[in-house]
């Protein structure tokens, strides 16, 4: 009896320590990280979603910037764009991201909604304690 209640208190505690860890927004779901990439000596930059998995359609969509050690990086705005470059018969297209800021400093989520399963290249752009811009590939299924 002694030990099953040590165990419930154990897995209270590790949900407890999970919840805070995805922020103060109480509706927003779990991200999971799709791609990252590192773009400077102390900069990288993740692009997440609640399936870790890039889908056709509407989706919830993360962008987080941290020093490459998990420590955030103050970045006041930041844009994503997907982009498909043109193939064949088929024109070039863009789907941008809308993103806002959270109470996390460098983290923003919102919404995109990509019109075709493929390769997508992510084109961000953010301002900040670090300024510059960068190309992600990843592709959604
Ligand atoms: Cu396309």
């Amino acid at each position: 009896m002694r030990t099953k209640g040590l165990v419930a208190s154990f897995v209270l505690v590790s949900l407890g320590v999970i919840a805070a860890g995805c922020g103060a927004g109480g509706s927003s779901p779990v991200m999971t990280t799709i791609a990252e990439k590192k773009v400077g000596e102390n900069l990288a930059v993740a692009i997440s979603n609640p399936e870790g998995k890039l889908k056709n359609g509407e989706q919830e969509i993360g962008l987080k910037f941290t020093d490459g050690s998990g420590n955030p990086v103050e970045i006041s705005a930041a844009s994503l764009n997907f982009n498909m470059p043109a193939m064949g018969s088929m024109a070039e297209m863009n789907d941008p991201a809308t993103l806002n800021t959270t109470s996390t400093p460098g983290e923003f989520a919102g919404k995109v909604k990509l019109q075709m399963a493929g390769e997508w290249i992510a084109q961000i752009s953010y301002e900040g304690e670090e300024t510059g811009k960068t190309t992600m590939e990843v592709t959604a299924y």
